[in-house]
Formats: C-alpha cells, sequence, structure tokens
C-alpha cells in the first residue's frame, strides 16, 4: 500500500508541478526546513509528503484500533454462546409427596414418589417414577424435607443409582408429637445417572399440604 500510495501521490505531483512553478520562488525560503536528505523538493510535494506520512500513521493507529475491536468481539460472541448454552441447559426441579397423609410403613424399602411437582425445568425428574435423571453430565445439588409422626420410625435415604449417598432419620418416641427432618448434598453426575429418595422398610413418612419434598437443580457442567 506503501508504494502504491507514493505513485499516487507522485503522479498527482507532475500535474502540480507546472501550476506550483510559479508559487514556488514565493514559498521557497518558509520551507526550507522541508529539505530533504536527497536535496530539496517542490514545496507542495513536501507537504504533501508530509501529510501522507500523517495519514499513514492515522490510518496504522486506526487498523490497531480495529484489531483490538475485532478481538474483542469475537469473546463477546463467545460470551453471548456460552450464555445461551447455559439457557439451555437449565435443570431445576421441585416436588412435594402430595396424598393424604401416610405414607408406609411398608415392608420393604419403596422409592418415594413425588406426584406433586411444583417446578421441573428441563424435565429431568420423573413424577410417575420418582427418579430424576441427569441429562448433562455436573455437578447437581439435591435437598429434601420430610415431616412424619413421633410415633414411629423414620428413615428417608437419598441414592445415586444403586448406592445410598445421605440419610435423615429419626427414633420412634412418645416424647415428640411430630418430627421433620431433611439433608442435602452435591454430587457429581454423569448423563443419565439417578437420583431418588427411599424411605426404608418399616418406616413412615408424612405429606398433606405438601410438607415432604424432594428438590434438586444443575450447579456447574462439568
Ligand atoms: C402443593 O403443591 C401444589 C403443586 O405445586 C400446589 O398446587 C399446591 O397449592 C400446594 N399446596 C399447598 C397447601 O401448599
Ligand atoms: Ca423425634
Amino acid at each position: 500500500m506503501n508504494t502504491a500510495a507514493f505513485l499516487l501521490v507522485s503522479l498527482c505531483c507532475c500535474c502540480w508541478l507546472s501550476a506550483a512553478q510559479q508559487e514556488t520562488k514565493k514559498t521557497e525560503n518558509e520551507d526550507k526546513e522541508c529539505q530533504t536528505s536527497q536535496g530539496s523538493c517542490y514545496p507542495n510535494l513536501c507537504k504533501l509528503l508530509k501529510d501522507f506520512g500523517v495519514m499513514e500513521e492515522k490510518l496504522r493507529t486506526t487498523m490497531e484500533k480495529l484489531g483490538v475491536m475485532e478481538t474483542q468481539l469475537k469473546v463477546s460472541e463467545n460470551q453471548l454462546e456460552e450464555l445461551k448454552n447455559n439457557e439451555r441447559r437449565k435443570v431445576i426441579f421441585s416436588a412435594a409427596l402430595g396424598g393424604n397423609g401416610h405414607t408406609g410403613p411398608i415392608d420393604h424399602d419403596t422409592t418415594l414418589i413425588f406426584k406433586n411437582v411444583i417446578t421441573n425445568i428441563g424435565s429431568a425428574y420423573n413424577p410417575s417414577t420418582g427418579v430424576f435423571a441427569a441429562p448433562i453430565a455436573g455437578v447437581y445439588y439435591f435437598s429434601f424435607f420430610y415431616h412424619a409422626g413421633g410415633s414411629q420410625t423414620k428413615y428417608i435415604s437419598l441414592f445415586k443409582n444403586g448406592q445410598r449417598m445421605v440419610t435423615s432419620s429419626d427414633h420412634q418416641s412418645s416424647g415428640d408429637g411430630a418430627d421433620n427432618g431433611a439433608n442435602a448434598v452435591t454430587l457429581q453426575l454423569e448423563v443419565g445417572d439417578q437420583v431418588f429418595l427411599r424411605l426404608m422398610a418399616n418406616n413412615h413418612v408424612w405429606d398433606s399440604v405438601n410438607h415432604t419434598t424432594f428438590n434438586g437443580f444443575l450447579l456447574k457442567q462439568v
């Protein structure tokens, strides 16, 4: 570009030279400082070259700024794409056991089915089976809260696939009429891992107005 621009300037100068020749004499003295090491040049050409130098410098800094802006734009585009992806990957659920009171005691371990869906963004929780299945690999946070009669034993565990992870329990007692218990856990899950609550054999839990809930959400994709 430098060479092309210089040729253009030189061509223009040819036209100007004849017209400028008369002017030259007058301004020659004023433009002494404009002499190059190759010798003196016509003042108009000299000024033009100086201007061109300034313009070239301006163009260079503008190009630099443009380069920086281009990089920033790319970063913003990537961030936007990430935000869009995160929006798509929301997994949040909350469900209550429902029913009209007692669940249990039953003589074997039973998966609790939380039928009253309060929130189920991403539909990863299945209210017909009580099982949450991870749609995305990541770290999830789960919690559960229960209410139960004090005169019976309570033993509720949260399972990841076949493995018991956390439990909340209380003893049989005549001292307190009712119990409330809870627990929570963060779990790193692979796609398809299942999380659910089990009421262990011969235990009991109560719900009539959403006392007993199972909750979870995706904390972070991994
Ligand atoms: C229990 O949860 C259901 C489902 O979200 C809701 O419609 C209902 O109002 C809740 N009931 C009470 C008593 O909180
Ligand atoms: Ca108790």
